[in-house]
């Protein structure tokens, strides 16, 4: 969106669907970028109030008093044009910044909608799991209709995101792919994918890639590793065996840093 963009005065508001990786993406600028925040969480369908009064559909929202970022992109972008340059998510090199671009596009476009259709698949069916992973600190209400509307919501959102067995099986097989990739990236001993600094490449690498690794300091987990279904176990063991899995292990490692 266009915006007159100021230093802001009053914390942002950052509305999320808590587990969501896209979510986390945003949640994750904001804290290395040291922006103060209050975050607005909401269970799903109830975030569609939510983000509806800032016509949008999706989380995250990013509210601030030069406007309203309806798209975890724009809410990083948004972000990087008002901090110093030394902090800023996309180098200031323009061969750099279009690498960094470009990657952040793959990871958009095919890693977040693979790791999460592959994860839900494995604990959709476990109401338990799935209570935990919508409910983390949502309006009392939200939890309270919870068990009400969780069937609903859930064949909704197997719809809506094409979650089944054969598209759990092509989704792991796309986590792969776009793993080789990074796995090819970082041969080369690197420390970051693009340049010598962590960018917003590194940052939705890790954090769209969080649902296949499950890096013990995600601010979202809530369900201990050991409680998993053994699937979803060995195949995240799986990943975090891979340069690319001990990767985003490393960058949470850090991530408050
Ligand atoms: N392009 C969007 C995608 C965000 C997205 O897919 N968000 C999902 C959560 S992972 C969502 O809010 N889905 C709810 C819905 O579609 O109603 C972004 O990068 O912000």
């Amino acid at each position: 969106m266009k915006t007159t963009i100021k230093t802001p005065t009053k914390p942002f508001c950052l509305i999320t669907i808590p587990i969501s990786n896209y979510c986390e993406k945003a949640r994750w600028a904001l804290n290395k970028l040291k922006f103060p925040y209050v975050e607005e969480r909401h269970t799903p369908p109830f975030h569609l109030l939510a983000t509806s009064r800032f016509g949008g559909k999706t989380t995250p929202i990013l509210v601030t008093e030069a406007g309203t970022f309806i798209d975890s992109t724009e809410i990083l972008k948004y972000l990087d044009s008002i901090v110093p340059s030394d902090a800023k998510l996309y180098p200031t090199n323009p061969k750099q910044c279009q690498e960094v671009e470009k990657l952040e596009n793959l990871f958009n476009s095919q890693l977040g909608p693979a790791t999460r259709c592959w994860g839900y698949f494995q604990v959709m069916n476990d109401y338990k799991i799935m209570q935990s992973r919508w409910c983390h600190d949502v309006p009392f209400l939200e939890r309270a209709l919870f068990p009400i509307v969780f069937p609903v919501t859930r064949s909704l959102a197997q719809r809506k995101l094409n979650i089944n067995p054969e598209s759990a099986v092509q989704a792991y097989d796309k986590i792969q792919i776009i793993f080789e990739q990074v796995n090819k990236l970082l041969a080369d001993g690197r420390t970051y994918l693009v340049g010598d600094k962590f960018s917003a490449a590194d940052l939705t690498f890790a954090a769209l890639a969080a649902p296949a690794i499950q890096p013990s300091e995600h601010p979202m987990r809530n369900v201990s590793y050991q409680d998993l279904p053994p699937k979803l176990i060995s195949g995240i063991n799986e990943f975090r065996k891979t340069p690319a899995g001990d990767f985003v292990l490393r960058l949470y490692r850090d991530r408050n840093n």
